[in-house]
């Protein structure tokens, strides 16, 4: 919807935002924001059209996303945005999937789905906020939150170790892993463009402030200063082993592009199998005719 006060100038994403909807409900210096017109940028420099292109989000604040793009999109139920994304992409093999959402949403209740769509090399793009803790439902320890920081559920400081997000999807398969935080935007927009031009599971991680819950529990300041230590503290280390991502409570964070290889995806897979098993009674599901005889000749 275009902006219907002539004295306002229009958005310079308003192609891509329903306006309709805007004030979004994110806090001043959340970084989801940031994020999302990463994500904008990446789709406005991406070749491919928009009507085929679909976000999926689960809940939780980054969970939000969904509604905001001016793309179809589906907000889903907590932890279930990767299988809803997995049927759509076998329903109609033409789309452009993208799962764009939240750390606990991903990694905790999500967490089986996520492992077994890297595995299988679903063809999907996850961007995943990391903001380190349970935002939307008043800042929980999540399975990122870093050793010893404090959350609602951990005041006495969190005991539990955080996942790794880059070595646990890259070691079950992904074929393109990044992380980048709320404060390289060029990059992650570039990120986010590489990994939907990536056939299969492309994973991008954006650590990005939680000024209402995280900053203020651990009282590290505004969003304003976790962007400041990003700045201070950030290292770029391209294709940097996986074992070596882990976040500690306010060290350095480890930025980069550290996994881009090539894998058949699930489709492709599925479709060499029974090709090879049942012959030419079998009719390849979502693949072009003439890509299969490449295949089948290479
Ligand atoms: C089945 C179910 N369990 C729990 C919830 C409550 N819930 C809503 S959002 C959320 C956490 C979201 O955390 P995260 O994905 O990190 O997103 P953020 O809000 O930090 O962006 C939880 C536990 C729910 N909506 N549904």
């Amino acid at each position: 919807m275009s902006n219907a006060n002539a004295n306002v100038p229009e958005h310079p994403m308003e192609k891509l935002l329903r306006m309709e909807r805007i004030p979004h409900i994110w806090c001043p210096t959340c970084g989801i924001g940031t994020a999302l017109s990463c994500f904008i940028t990446a789709l406005e420099k991406f070749d491919y059209p928009l009507d085929k292109v679909v976000v999926v989000s689960g809940i939780g604040c980054t969970g939000r996303v969904a509604g905001y793009i001016k793309l179809d999109s589906f907000h889903t139920t907590h932890g279930r945005a990767i299988p809803f994304a997995t049927g759509l992409k076998l329903a109609n093999p033409e789309l452009k999937v993208v799962v764009f959402s939240g750390d606990g949403d991903l990694a905790a209740i999500g967490g089986n789905h996520l492992i077994h769509a890297a595995r299988r090399n679903m063809d999907l793009t996850v961007i995943c906020v990391n903001n380190f803790i349970y935002a939307m439902t008043g800042g929980q320890t999540a399975p990122t939150t870093p050793l010893t920081a404090n959350s609602s559920t951990a005041p006495y400081g969190n005991s539990e170790p955080p996942f790794n997000l880059p070595l646990l999807v890259g070691s079950c398969g992904a074929v393109y892993v990044a992380r980048w935080t709320a404060l390289h935007i060029r990059r992650l927009a570039n990120s986010i463009g590489e990994a939907l031009n990536k056939k299969g599971f492309s994973f991008i991680e954006v650590i990005a402030p939680c000024s209402t819950l995280y900053a203020r529990r651990n009282r590290l300041g505004t969003g304003l200063d976790l962007m400041k230590f990003y700045h201070d503290n950030s290292e770029i280390r391209h294709g940097a082993p996986l074992e070596e991502l882990d976040i500690g409570f306010q060290q350095k964070i480890i930025v980069g592009k550290f996994i881009d290889r090539e894998r058949p995806t699930f489709l492709e897979n599925w479709n060499n199998w029974l090709s090879q098993k049942l012959g030419d009674k079998f009719v390849p599901y979502g693949v072009a005719p003439q890509q299969m005889q490449l295949r089948k000749a290479g």
